[in-house]
């Protein structure tokens, strides 16, 4: 079999656009993700380019996401890239004002669930000699932001792993990309905000922010490079923005 991927949070945003993109490479794909439905609705579009499966399971829950990745058949299991994609921002509120559930899924959903999937995934890894890590940070892992600490430090802690990760995994012939997007359309804000639309859209307004598949394609060349060549970090911006709050608007 030609390459396998395995994409966490693949039913929408970046993840799916990934999927969609490595699709179009030929890299067989194991869908994770929370949604059921999604998951096999993607799984089946994209099954007639490539080989696909799909992982129904929550990152932050430790025991599933070991049960799941374990319970994948040969030759499922010879991962050559994880895309660490899952992850959420919930609210956008001062430290003062800010509520421990919110913070509870960030760091459980960003920070727990990254090194849990990863921990599944490296083992396999590093017995190959050979993969390649994706992890999906952000602008706020550079910069903080105000109202912004917890989601921040979840994704200041991705750029240590990333770091970490490629510190002790080079040696054994692994490649670790860290990719930091700034404003991104798709549902993150919708997310953050709880579902208001309007509060949402208010985001993106006045500017064009960047797309999925713009992420996408960052993911693909960092992927395709040459064994020589590892792509360590990258971060996108949209052309109007300087700094995570910093977008100029018309
Ligand atoms: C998403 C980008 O700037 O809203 O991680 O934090 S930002």
């Amino acid at each position: 079999m030609s390459r396998i991927a395995l994409i966490t949070g693949a039913t929408s945003g970046i993840g799916r656009a990934t999927a969609i993109a490595f699709a179009k490479v030929g890299i067989n794909l194991i869908l994770c993700g929370r949604r059921q439905e999604r998951l096999e609705e993607l799984a089946s579009f994209l099954s007639s380019q490539v080989k696909t499966t799909t992982l129904l399971f929550d990152v932050s829950n430790k025991e599933a996401v070991f049960s799941a990745i374990e319970s994948l058949p040969e030759p499922w299991r010879a991962i050559d890239i994880l895309v660490n994609n899952a992850g959420n921002a919930h609210g956008l509120s001062s430290i003062q004002e800010g509520s421990l559930e919110d913070w509870d899924a960030m760091i459980d959903g960003n920070v727990q669930g990254l090194l849990y999937v990863s921990k599944a995934v490296i083992t396999g890894m590093v017995a190959r000699s050979r993969g390649h890590i994706i992890n999906l940070s952000s602008v706020a892992g550079k910069q903080t932001y105000a109202n912004g600490a917890v989601y921040c430090a979840s994704k200041k802690a991705v750029e240590a792993i990333s770091e970490g990760m490629r510190l002790d995994l080079t040696q054994h012939g692994i490649k670790v990309t860290n990719v930091a997007p700034g404003a991104v359309e798709t549902e993150f804000s919708l997310v953050r905000f709880k579902g208001d639309e309007e509060r949402a859209a208010k985001v993106y307004e006045g500017f064009e922010p960047l797309l999925a598949e713009d992420i996408a394609d960052a993911i693909l060349y960092a992927v395709s490079a040459p064994a020589r060549v590892t792509i360590a970090d990258m971060t996108i911006y949209a052309s109007a923005q300087s700094a995570p709050t910093t977008i100029y608007r018309k």
